[in-house]
Formats: C-alpha cells, sequence, structure tokens
C-alpha cells in the first residue's frame, strides 16, 4: 500500500494561532485528505515548540510559569484544529516525554559517532530567532528578521558538525531536485550551501542563562538548543526507535514549512538527520507568506487576521477554498476581506453554486430528479464526448497537481470542468430538448452534467469537505456509500459511468449562497467597502463575480466605437521572447519579465498582472506580443516598458502568441 505521511512546523506558543498557522495546517490538512482519498495510508502531525528564550521570555510577560504558560497556549491551538476541521492523526507537544526521550537518545547516538563536540564560540546572538548570527549575516549589524541589535556572547557549547554534511547535502539536492520544492527555494538553499563552509551549528545552551530546555544527556549543565530539540519531533511522532509508523512512515515524510523557516528545515534538519544515520524526507515544501497590505502579519504590527472570525462569517468551507486557490503555494500572496467575497462570488456562488442549481432543477423538471439513463455512447455528439474528455483531463490535472502541493493550479484544472458543465448547458440547451420532446438526447446531456458534477464534488472533498459531503448527498451519493477518505478519489480521473441511472437527487441545492463584505472595518484596520482605496481586486476588475461571468456573456459586450487605420498604426505591436521572468518583490499578483523584442539595447523589462495565472518559470520561454511604444510606467516601483497582450477566458488568462516561432522583435500587422 502507498503512504503518506505529513507535517506542519510545530508552533510557538509564544502568542496565539493566526491565519499564517491556519494556512500551513489546512493545507496539511488537504494534502492528508487527498492522500487518503487516493488510497494512501496517511499519517498527519501537528503539534507546538514549547522550549527556549523566548517561551520563557512570552511567559514571564504574562506573569505566568513556562508550563502553566505553555499547557495554555498550546491548548488554543489544539482547540483550535477542529473548528477548522483539521484531521491530524497526532498532536505533539516538545514537553512531552515521549519526545525528551528521543531527543536525549539522538543526542547520545550522535555524539558516540564523533559528530558533537565542546568549543568556545562568540557570536551575534538573537533572542527573537534564538541563534546566532555571524558577521556577514547580519543587515547592517541588526538581526535580517527581528531588525534588531543581538548581543554578543562568548560561551563554552556543544557543536554539531554541520560542515561535514554540507558536500553530501549538495549532491542530495542536486541528485533530487524535488527534495526542496518550489525551485525557487531550493536554488535558495544551494545557493546558501554553494557560497561558502557551512559553520557547525551550536546545539547547547549552559544552564546559567537558560534552564527550559531538554538536559544533554552527556553533561547536565547544558539544555538543547530549541532546533535541535524541535525538529526531532517529527521522528519522535512517529514512535521512533521501535514504533511500527517510524518504519511505515519516515521513509514517505514531507514537511510544510512557509519561508522563514527555510535554512533550519533544509539544511539543519537533513544533516542531523544524516548524523544520526537516518534517511533523510521525501520533500519539504515551502510557501511564501500571507500578507495584509503588503505586510507580513505580525501581531506587533497589530494587523493579524483570526482565522476563525473568517472562518464564521464566511463559512469554514468557502475560507478554506480561498486560502488554497488563492495562494500560489511558493509565493506570497494577499489577504484581504475584499479578495476573499469576490473570489467566493466568482467560483462558488457563480460557477459551482450555479451549476448545481441549475442541474438539479432541471432534472427534477425533466426526469422528476431522478437520474436519467444516458444513450449509448456511440449515439453521442461531439459536444458530450467533448465533456466527458475535458471531466477526465480535468480530475487527472487536478490530481496531479494536487499531490506536488500546486493546490491554486489543480483547483484551477477543476474549475475548466466546472465552468466546462456550465457552457455545456447552455450550448446544448436542455430546454430546448425537453419542448422538441427529444427524450433520449436529453437524458444523455443531463447524465453526463450529474457524473461530471459527481467528479467535482468527490474532488472537492480534501479541499470542502462537508460541503463535498452534501453535494454528494444532493446527488444521491451520499457518504454511507463508503467514506471518501477510503479511497474514493482513486481512478476518478480514468472512470465513467459511476451515478447510477434511478438514482433520487436533491430537488435543489443552496450550498454557497453570495457573499457580502461587511461595512465594519477589515482585519487590516482600514475601511471596509468603500473605503478610501479600492481593492485592486475590484479595480483591475479581474475578481469582481462579472469577471468570471461566463465568457458567452463577454462576448456580448458593446463592441468599442470605430477607430480610423491610422489610430491603430500608431500602436506598435512586437513579437518578443520572455528571457527572465520572476515575481514582483511588491506585489503579489504582478510578474516582472525581460522580453527579447529583438532590440540593440538588450531585453526590455515588462511588468505585467499575470501571477494569478502563471508562475514565472512558466513564461520563461515563451513567445508572446508587446504593445512595445507604450509610455513606459512604474508599477509598484519597477519601470514597465511596454504591455504584454492576453486574453480572459472566464476567470482564465490565455497569453496572445504567434502560431509558429519567429523572431523576436518582429512587427505585428
Ligand atoms: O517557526 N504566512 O514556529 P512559528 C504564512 N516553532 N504562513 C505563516 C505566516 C504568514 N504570515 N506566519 C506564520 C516556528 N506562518 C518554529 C517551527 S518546526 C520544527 C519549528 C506559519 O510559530 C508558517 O508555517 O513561528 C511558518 O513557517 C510557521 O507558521 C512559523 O510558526
Amino acid at each position: 500500500m502507498q503512504r503518506f505521511y505529513i507535517t506542519t512546523p510545530i508552533y510557538y506558543v509564544n502568542a496565539k494561532p493566526h491565519l499564517g498557522h491556519a494556512y500551513t495546517t489546512i493545507v496539511a490538512d488537504a494534502l492528508a485528505r487527498f492522500h487518503r482519498a487516493m488510497g494512501f495510508e496517511t499519517r498527519f502531525l501537528t503539534g507546538t515548540d514549547e522550549h527556549g528564550d523566548k517561551i520563557v521570555q512570552a511567559a514571564g510577560k504574562n506573569g505566568e510559569q513556562p508550563q502553566e504558560y505553555t499547557d495554555r497556549i498550546s491548548g488554543l491551538f489544539r482547540d483550535l484544529w477542529p473548528e477548522l476541521n483539521i484531521s491530524n492523526d497526532d498532536f505533539i507537544r516538545t514537553t512531552e516525554p515521549r519526545h525528551k526521550k528521543v531527543v536525549q537518545a539522538i543526542l547520545q547516538k550522535v555524539y558516540d559517532s564523533g559528530d558533537i563536540y565542546f568549543g568556545e564560540y562568540g557570536g551575534h546572538y538573537c533572542y527573537g530567532c534564538e541563534r546566532f548570527y555571524t558577521e556577514k549575516e547580519l543587515e547592517d549589524g541588526l538581526c535580517p528578521q527581528h531588525k534588531v541589535k543581538p548581543e554578543f556572547i562568548q560561551e563554552k557549547n556543544y557543536f554539531f558538525r554541520m560542515s561535514r554534511h554540507q558536500q553530501w547535502l549538495i549532491e542530495h539536492i542536486k541528485a533530487n531536485p524535488d527534495f526542496v520544492r518550489p525551485e525557487r527555494y531550493r536554488n535558495e538553499v544551494l545557493s546558501l550551501l554553494e557560497s561558502g563552509a557551512l559553520d557547525d551549528l551550536c546545539i547547547s545552551r549552559p544552564k546559567t542563562r537558560l534552564t527550559w530546555g531538554i538536559e544533554l544527556p552527556f553533561d547536565t549543565d547544558y539544555v538543547t538548543y530549541v532546533w535541535f530539540d524541535a525538529l526531532l519531533n517529527y521522528v519522535t511522532a512517529l514512535d521512533w526507535p521501535d514504533g511500527e509508523n517510524f518504519g511505515k512512515f519516515w521513509p514517505v515524510a514531507q514537511h510544510l514549512v512557509a519561508k522563514d523557516i527555510l535554512k533550519p528545515h533544509a539544511v539543519f534538519w537533513p544533516t542531523m538527520l544524516r548524523a544520526a544515520g537516518f534517511e533523510p524526507y521525501r520533500h519539504l515544501n515551502v510557501h511564501g507568506y500571507w500578507l495584509v497590505k503588503d505586510t507580513k502579519m505580525s501581531k506587533s504590527l497589530g494587523n493579524v487576521v483570526e482565522p476563525l472570525d473568517m472562518a464564521r462569517h464566511y463559512g469554514l468551507d468557502p475560507f478554506r477554498y480561498f486560502l488554497l486557490r488563492e495562494m500560489h503555494y511558493g509565493n506570497d500572496a494577499s489577504f484581504s476581506e475584499e479578495a476573499l467575497v469576490a473570489r467566493l462570488n466568482a467560483d462558488l456562488a457563480n460557477d459551482l453554486g450555479n451549476l448545481f442549481n441549475r442541474v438539479l432543477s432541471m432534472t427534477r423538471k425533466y426526469f422528476g430528479g431522478v437520474v436519467p439513463a444516458p444513450q449509448d455512447e456511440a449515439d453521442w455528439t461531439d459536444l458530450d464526448r467533448d465533456l466527458k474528455e475535458l471531466a477526465l483531463t480535468s480530475c487527472a490535472n487536478f490530481q496531479q497537481l494536487f499531490g506536488c502541493v500546486r493546490f491554486s493550479y489543480g483547483l484551477e484544472a477543476l474549475w475548466e470542468l466546472v465552468r466546462g458543465l456550465n457552457k455545456h448547458v447552455d450550448a446544448s440547451a436542455p430546454w430546448t430538448l425537453f419542448k422538441q420532446g427529444d427524450t433520449a438526447r436529453l437524458g444523455t446531456v443531463m447524465y453526463c452534467l450529474l457524473e461530471c458534477m459527481r467528479k467535482v464534488a468527490l474532488h472537492l472533498w480534501p479541499v470542502m469537505p462537508e460541503s463535498s459531503e452534501k453535494m454528494l448527498a444532493q446527488l444521491g451519493v451520499g457518504v454511507e456509500h463508503g467514506a471518501v477518505d477510503s479511497g474514493r478519489l482513486a481512478g476518478e480521473a480514468e472512470t465513467w459511468g459511476v451515478l447510477a441511472p434511478g438514482t433520487a437527487l436533491s430537488a435543489t441545492s443552496q450550498l454557497f449562497p453570495r457573499v457580502e463584505l461587511e461595512a465594519a472595518p477589515g482585519p487590516d484596520g482600514t475601511d471596509g467597502p468603500g473605503g478610501a482605496e479600492a481593492p485592486a481586486a475590484a479595480k483591475d476588475g479581474r475578481k469582481d463575480a462579472k469577471a468570471a461571468a461566463p465568457v458567452e456573456e463577454a462576448a456580448k459586450a458593446e463592441p468599442a466605437p470605430e477607430i480610423e487605420y491610422e489610430d491603430f498604426a500608431k500602436v506598435d505591436l512586437r513579437v518578443g521572447t520572455v528571457v527572465a521572468a520572476e515575481q514582483h518583490p511588491k506585489a503579489d499578483r504582478l510578474i516582472r519579465m525581460d522580453i527579447d523584442c529583438g532590440e540593440e539595447g538588450g531585453p526590455r523589462q515588462v511588468v505585467g498582472g499575470l501571477a494569478e495565472h502563471f508562475a514565472p518559470e512558466d513564461l520563461i520561454g515563451r513567445q508572446v506580443v508587446v504593445v512595445a511604444n507604450l509610455k513606459p510606467r512604474k508599477l509598484r516601483g519597477l519601470t514597465s516598458h511596454g504591455m504584454v497582450l492576453a486574453v480572459r477566458d472566464g476567470e482564465a488568462m490565455r497569453l496572445l502568441t504567434p502560431s509558429e516561432p519567429v523572431n523576436p522583435g518582429r512587427k505585428v500587422s
């Protein structure tokens, strides 16, 4: 049997959980559910990280003892997860005896192998990060994360010979391109490793300075450095060394983290594992930050989004859908209630909700609410055949993309089917077939729609479990026929015709009503709708519900007024090749590109709002049409010399490109 083991970071208990913690945990939950539904034996771990200076300081500020304080805050995390429908199998706390035992055993193992030594060290210590920085790593003498001056500390400590494993790690990352993914983080780690010798890692703290930690087994005057302790939670929870779970799940371990803790997970952890004689984990899946008004959420800035408030107000499943659909895993994304509302109205109320409402009520009207029998496939039209093919392709794409943590693209692939189904209703006009009394063809049309809707509902289970089960129940395939989590998705990209003719359906479906923005202040403390600054999504219309209306409606838009040929001739359209592309550093919707338009001065910089639809690496090498004589314009600090032409198709975006490659710089006429 195939297996899957997924972990979240264990969160610090120095503050209560916020959107960032909820995001990683919801992603882990969706992945765990997806793998269960694909028939994998799955284990899902989360927990809390409870030792170290940071926690002692936070407890002190609250006038509490560390144990009392960690019990309380860890409880907040533990209690939040069921409210977000998180299906973790275990919740680990680093203050538990089971963890202490493992940390001490592994420290002793590494010590005995000669990879831990005693030495004196002076370094710049940041209490926020709980780590030493070298001179080189500081920015203007300050900690790059916390922007505070670290304290210079000189003391005797134990060190882990990390440098000994540097070359092995470089080779391992090179030989396993998706060990750290997405690729930008793999490159970041490789360049960090290749830029110079890796320092050894200080893994102890003298008890004279800190007692809240796990005592070193070979020197009781010291406690363990919090990262050496924390990372080991991933093996403690598998009952290393004797537990059956360790043998079953360690070989397929995958971690989820944000980019803030890339180095400990991509450098400390694999080298620690090697020193302790373990195999490396399978994948480190690194995501970006949720930003509020372009700034990372943080308690001190007061821009923290409360996940429970959002889930209670907009519904848990829609909130989970938004998080997975909105963030391109790996990139930063902006959180705003405006974006949330626009997304829910466009994707859930308009596309998915309408589909269910329309098709169920038509089935009630035409077939008394019972699944009709389709014709023999030989009698189908091309429309029916195309729809079936679209369904199987969308499901296959969803499964492939979701499994390699490209959630937004996976959902977009599924939405191609959802939108295709709405188009199919319009194109095959069941109401006309009904009027004409063509019951045989009408039966095929309705059957195909319903069978595809069943596939959509099933694939949404990892993301929106409760809504998925409701949709399935409306289609007469309730979970009483077998829980979705025991392999029900497997085979869905190849099979057809599971929905049995004769099955009774619900008469209506009111799953995703339109949502409104509250006029109350937004989570970032700014005005709600009607505030001084209109939300970016609404401004460019991209996420406005109307933007996602069926293409037919868009095509009906009023034609623009006539222009003279001379007016058109003023526009200099050129074919260019994208030679470099990257996320705009300050705007998650924008991509900065270097486009070769055959000009002497080399490629020109063009900035475009493509990030929602394309990963930068997917653009490289593509030929595009550029408006070359557009006045340069600054977009969030970067000058764009021209514009790339694209066309919106429903919610998708397509690039205009020549039918065959041409020399860069060719004029479009
Ligand atoms: O680092 N956007 O714990 P932590 C997205 N205890 N994700 C965010 C986020 C944001 N704005 N803010 C936080 C620690 N996260 C250590 C981990 S693991 C052995 C030890 C999420 O409480 C994201 O997953 O600071 C990030 O990596 C994690 O919370 C950091 O949690």
